[in-house]
């Protein structure tokens, strides 16, 4: 069987770059995306001997840019059985009263809107195929609202409505559609959404054995890989000391 096509989102840092080290190594050629060409050229050199691979450099945020570059792709790339819907980020966590627009800003316009254009760009061809699977990677943000965790909660729970909505539209073509919702997971996460503030970042993880991205990256290879007529819709994953968002089994 000839291997099939995945295209990941922000795959130039934590659970995007693991997935797509997983899924080269497992019979999927890739299209990687992000905004640090550095990083995706040295990732495509790194994958090159175990699949085909291409990379695209845009802002998810950018509507212009995103069907600008989608829509370029050439034909032998056209053919997108899985879109991973990865990119994302939180920034800040703030009370509400205390909270930056900018910051607000960024999480709905990159995590919801940024999501949506890349979806519309793909969705069209999985259609015209009655083919595909949409991987949405939400978070136990999009379960549960954590104090302080106010407009990034909010952007995870509009993406755990958009998979459902998309699971319900899709249905009459065949679509696979899953959300991947996972708890505290040590990535470039924390580092962006304390703006480089090594200390806090790290004490987010402190006393506790966080999940790694390779654990979500496996996960998605799980999902991806089940025979056609399952769809596995809705999965929370959380390390094992953690039990909801704010209940952390920390020594
Ligand atoms: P990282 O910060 O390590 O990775 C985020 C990725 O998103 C990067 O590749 C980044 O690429 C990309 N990205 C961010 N903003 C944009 C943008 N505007 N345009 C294009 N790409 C963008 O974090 P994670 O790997 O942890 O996060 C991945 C997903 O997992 C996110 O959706 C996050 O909300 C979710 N998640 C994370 C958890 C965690 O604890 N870490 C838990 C639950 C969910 P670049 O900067 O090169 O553009
Ligand atoms: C990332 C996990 O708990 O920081 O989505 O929101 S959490």
């Amino acid at each position: 069987m000839s291997k099939r096509t995945a295209l990941i989102t922000g795959a130039t840092s934590g659970i995007g770059l693991s997935t797509a080290r997983v899924l080269a190594q497992n019979d999927f050629n890739l299209i990687i995306c992000g905004r640090r060409e550095e990083r995706l050229r040295k990732l495509e050199q790194e994958l090159r001997g175990y699949c085909e691979i291409t990379s695209l450099s845009f802002d998810v945020r950018d509507k212009a840019s995103v069907e600008a570059t989608l829509g370029a792709l050439p034909i032998s790339w056209k053919n997108i059985d899985v879109l991973i819907n990865n990119a994302g980020n939180a920034h800040g966590l703030s009370p509400i009263d205390q909270g930056d627009i900018d910051d607000w800003d960024a999480m709905i316009d990159i995590n919801v809107k940024g999501l949506l254009y890349v979806s519309k760009a793909i969705i069209p061809g999985m259609v015209d195929r009655n083919s595909g699977h949409i991987v949405n990677i939400g978070s136990i943000a999009g379960k549960e609202v954590y104090p302080n965790g106010n407009v990034y909660c909010a952007s995870k729970h509009a993406v755990d409505a958009i998979n459902n909505g998309m699971r319900l539209d899709l249905n009459r073509y065949g679509i696979k559609v899953t959300a991947i919702n996972p708890g505290l997971v040590e990535t470039e996460f924390s580092m962006v959404r304390f703006k480089g503030d090594k200390e806090r970042a790290d004490n987010t993880y402190k006393g506790m054995i966080p999940l790694t991205p390779e654990d979500i990256a496996e996960t998605i290879l799980f999902v991806i890989t089940r025979p056609a007529h399952v769809n596995i819709s809705d999965l929370i994953i959380f390390p094992t000391d953690q039990a909801s968002s704010t209940i952390v089994n920390r020594s």
